[in-house]
């Protein structure tokens, strides 16, 4: 991996993913996404791994997809290079996904904090779909969830005059968990996915896979879904373990099976 770095082992069971084209604001070129749904195919795969955080540094968690590479480019050339394909993958990761935020998450990079399951945010965050800006619109669900997460009007503001909001404008909005000084937004991450990773992974995948359904169907099959995911945490031995430690007066210790 060259863009970006990969530790698996950077907290008890939880990997962590740094964005590394620091001089160009990690702007997402397509050898960064391709490196990026390679780490997260083999992280999603390795039991040692039960949350991903992925960061970039305190000036940009990414400003972007990479214009300079996009600029020349025909529609016929974009539909042959198929990125969505690759942030498809992204978005199907089954364990939790945290976005650390600091800097710049514009464009592209505001997208893929909103893929994450969860964003934490420093003060200094800034988050915007600027693609207006240069003559394009948002193309990799910028429409779609910034709505869904802050509402029609503010998403429509935001991707129409490609204004940032800051890290508290964010959170009092609802589109980030927690904001936190600029020195801390690591640390708050690794802490909430300490937190995640203490349950069980199993029933953390079934859970954040029926949580997502909720933005995808109707109540009623939502209910369903979510219905057979619950049933499938009791084929699970961490649930015998977790409602036994709750009974015995200890703490669970799960185990992903
Ligand atoms: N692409 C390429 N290079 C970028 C970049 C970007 N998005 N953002 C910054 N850089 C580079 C700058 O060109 C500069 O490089 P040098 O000139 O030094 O070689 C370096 O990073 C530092 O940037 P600045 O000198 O501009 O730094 P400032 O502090 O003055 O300004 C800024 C920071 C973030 C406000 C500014 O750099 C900026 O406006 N950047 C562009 C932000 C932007 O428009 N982002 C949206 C890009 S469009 C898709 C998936 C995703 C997308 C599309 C399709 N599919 C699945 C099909 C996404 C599209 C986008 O994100």
């Amino acid at each position: 991996m060259e863009l970006i770095k990969v530790n698996p082992a950077h907290k008890k069971y939880i990997a962590l993913i740094e964005l590394n084209r620091p001089k160009e604001l990690n702007a997402l070129n397509l050898q960064l996404m391709q490196e990026l749904k390679e780490a997260l195919r083999q992280l999603d795969e390795d039991e040692t791994v039960r949350v991903i955080i992925i960061t970039g540094n305190e000036r940009a968690f990414a400003a972007g997809a990479d214009i300079k590479q996009m600029a020349g480019k025909t529609a016929i050339d974009m539909l042959n290079i198929d990125q969505f394909s690759t942030w498809d993958q992204i978005r199907k990761t089954k364990k939790p996904l945290i976005a650390a935020v600091s800097g710049f998450a514009l464009g592209g990079g505001c997208e893929l904090a909103m893929t994450c399951d969860m964003i934490v945010a420093s003060e200094t965050a800034k988050f915007g779909q600027p693609e207006i800006k240069i003559g394009v619109m948002p193309g990799a669900g910028g429409t779609q969830r910034l709505t869904r997460a802050i509402g029609k009007a503010r998403a429509m503001e935001m991707v129409l005059t490609g204004d940032f909001i800051d890290g508290h404008e964010a959170q009092r909005l609802g589109l980030v968990n927690r904001v936190v000084p600029v020195e801390m937004y690591l640390h708050e991450a690794e802490s909430l996915a300490a937190k995640i990773a203490a349950m069980s992974p199993v029933a953390a995948k079934l859970a954040k896979e029926s949580v997502n359904r909720a933005f995808e169907t109707h109540l009623d099959e939502g209910l369903n879904f979510e219905r057979k995911n619950f049933y499938l945490t009791f084929a699970s031995e961490d649930q015998t373990e977790g409602m036994n430690a709750f009974i015995e007066k200890r703490k669970a210790e799960f185990k992903g099976r």
